[in-house]
């Protein structure tokens, strides 16, 4: 299939939501890269704006773009975040942590007053789960922890990069664990929640997301 750029036209549309003013979540991943670079355009002409990121990489890239940078230290609630996602359902719940961000993309995506998710047509699913679900533990004694949630149906491997184990921006490990098909999410996040051992999942339930979906260059917004 032609390579589109609907990634792009996904994240460029997100930035006309940004106001003079507000304070935004910055997420993580190739579409909201495209994201960064536009908003970075805007910042050059005028805007004024400061973004708290989701990510050392989302946080380098920024930098770059002279986009100005804040952190909850300073900011008590954020205007809007703009984050991408693996998978989308028909409820918009989001499976997230493609990118091993997860931890630090579900803190800032729930202090924002309203989040914004950029995605191509590729991530709008029926059911979530054909993408294996990201959980971020602790690196002590994970080993248990993968057992403890393989019981909840899944495999879970432990995410390399390079053939080094992959280690998030947080200090800790990401076991990505294919399920069948994950029919109650929000139940499943629970149970995987009450795992010691666990720090976080990619399941995103119930945050009332707005999703801007690209679809050969076509826009649809759903919420
Ligand atoms: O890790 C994440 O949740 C990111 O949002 C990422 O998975 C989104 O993927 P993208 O690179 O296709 O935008």
């Amino acid at each position: 299939e032609p390579k589109n750029n609907d990634k792009q036209i996904a994240g460029e549309e997100a930035v006309k939501f940004i106001k003079d003013g507000m304070t935004i979540g910055l997420g993580s991943g190739s579409t909201v890269n495209w994201m960064l670079k536009k908003l970075g355009e805007r910042v050059k002409e005028g805007l004024n704006i400061k973004g708290i990121p989701s990510s050392l990489k989302t946080e380098r890239l920024a930098n770059e773009l002279g986009i100005p940078l804040t952190d909850f230290s300073e900011v008590a609630q954020l205007d809007l975040a703009i984050d991408g996602a693996d998978e989308v359902d028909s409820r918009l719940n989001l499976l997230k942590g493609g990118g091993g961000s997860l931890v630090r993309e579900k803190i800032v995506d729930m202090a924002a007053k309203e989040l914004i998710i950029i995605v191509d047509r590729s991530k709008v699913v029926p059911q979530l789960g054909a993408f294996p679900l990201p959980v971020e533990v602790l690196p002590f004694g994970w080993e248990l922890t993968a057992r403890n949630i393989a019981k909840l149906g899944c495999e879970p491997i432990i995410r390399k990069k390079e053939d080094q184990v992959f280690v998030s921006d947080n200090g800790n490990y990401i076991l990505d664990c294919k399920f069948s098909a994950i029919k109650q999410p929000e139940i499943l996040h629970e149970d995987l929640k009450r795992i010691v051992g666990v720090v976080e999942t990619g399941l995103f339930i119930g945050m009332g997301v707005k999703v801007i979906v690209a679809k050969n260059g076509e826009i649809e917004l759903l919420k």
